[in-house]
């Protein structure tokens, strides 16, 4: 039987509903979602609500030279390391309303329900806003937290570039968020990401909180196939080397690949054609690979697998061309005090909890690596996520910040 909560703090879930649909508008699209690619002129202009939304509160807002953002609420002991909880606010180019959004908006509603009872915590508290989680637009995904924790080098991630040329350093002067904090540098007694869990099981088995233990692995890649543009009317089959045939085979050998072994998953979600015209066999093409398993060895043979495959197409085909892995996260297990903490707080709340392994990548993944972290899951609409239908209900999202309060103070108190 979990121990009651010892607070009688209660969030206000019409309160974080209403900033949910109001930061929605920032990048917001005809079909309901949300289009807010970090760095982009939606990510500053939501980035300027969130830092006047906490400097309201009277907390002191910090960003460092990644553009991660750190609202910072006094502790009795202002000497401890904060409790962080937060998440990203950048979206999927067909992106919904609560992805990363509600796990830093519960956080806001925490500060909220506690500036108002002027209660008073033990540790500093700390909301962060995490650039770039989605890696959509710069890859890889969880660059800044990454950096955070010092897998990803700073020099690697502010050279990025997008689809279009731009450099991510030159995209964060632009929006006017490159701090002057070394990233990095800041220390966290524990972190806590609330977050939709962009799948079904709870829906399915009727519960309301997830108790996350684990994130999965995953590694991404870049291939490149090259062949030889040729007119589509005067080039004899024989004699092509067409890269989107060879593109299209690869597609087939990634999802064949992703079905081979049980809890694995394989996706081509990016591909360029070049020149991309009706009547020229196509010399170019380029593609993404986003393998993923709880098991690293398992995503190990799948990399084996891409590798053998692509050879085989290549040669075929006469192409040119190989995987090249651009991005290796391996699979994360939180800390057990933390996951304990979820799990008190998530029974305290009543409405049902299981423990369960997170399919999406979150920044928690890295932030495990510095600083004892868990996440907490709720769920949306038939799992449905990346998707601009994608869906909750001002119940669920209150409920989880309901348990990311109670888990911040059981954790203050322990
Ligand atoms: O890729 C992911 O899992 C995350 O949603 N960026
Ligand atoms: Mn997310
Ligand atoms: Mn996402
Ligand atoms: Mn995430």
């Amino acid at each position: 039987m979990a121990t009651p909560t010892t607070h009688n703090l209660a969030v206000d879930g019409r309160r974080l509903w209403d900033a949910i649909h109001e930061t929605a508008a920032f990048g917001g699209t005809p079909k309901g979602g949300v289009r807010r690619l970090t760095l982009s002129d939606e990510d500053r202009q939501v980035r300027n609500w969130f830092r006047a939304a906490c400097e309201a509160l009277g907390c002191a807002v910090t960003v460092d030279d990644m553009g991660n953002m750190f609202a910072r609420r006094p502790g009795r002991r202002d000497d401890l390391a904060p409790i962080a909880f937060g998440s990203h606010l950048d979206t999927q180019p067909t992106g919904g309303k609560f992805d990363g959004v509600l796990g830093v908006l519960a956080g806001l509603e925490v500060l909220r329900t506690l500036h108002d009872a002027g209660y008073e915590t033990n540790a500093p508290l700390e909301l962060v806003n995490w650039t770039n989680e989605e890696g959509s637009r710069f890859a890889p995904a969880m660059l800044a937290s990454g950096v955070f924790a010092g897998a990803i080098a700073k020099e690697t991630a502010l050279n990025q570039t997008d689809r279009e040329g731009a450099t991510f350093g030159a995209e964060l002067d632009r929006i006017g968020y490159r701090g002057d904090e070394p990233c990095g540098e800041r220390a966290f007694s524990a972190f806590f990401e609330l977050h939709i869990e962009q799948g079904p099981i709870l829906q399915d088995e009727d519960k309301m909180v997830g108790v996350v233990e684990a994130v999965q692995g995953i590694r991404w890649y870049e291939i490149t196939l090259i062949g030889q543009d040729a007119h589509s009317g005067a080039t004899p089959m024989r004699l092509r080397r067409d890269a989107l045939v060879g593109a299209s085979r690869v597609v087939a050998a990634v999802d064949r690949i992703g079905r081979a072994r049980p809890d694995c998953v394989g996706t081509v979600g990016l591909m360029e054609v070049k020149p991309n015209s009706r009547n020229v066999s196509p010399g170019e093409v380029f593609l993404t690979v986003d393998f993923r398993s709880p098991d690293d060895a398992k995503v190990a043979a799948m990399e084996a697998d891409l590798i053998e495959a692509v050879a085989e197409i290549t040669s075929d085909l006469g192409l040119d061309g190989a995987p090249v892995r651009i991005w290796d996260q391996p699979a994360t297990i939180f800390d057990a005090a933390c996951v304990a903490a979820v799990e008190a707080a998530a029974e305290a709340f009543g409405q049902g909890s299981r423990r369960m392994v997170s399919g999406a990548g979150h920044d928690a993944a890295y932030i495990a690596r510095v600083a004892p972290t868990a996440m907490i899951f709720v769920p949306c609409k038939d799992g449905i996520s990346h998707n601009e239908a994608e869906s909750s209900t001002l119940e669920q999202c209150a409920a989880g910040a309901q348990v990311l309060l109670d888990a911040a103070l059981r954790y203050d108190r322990k």
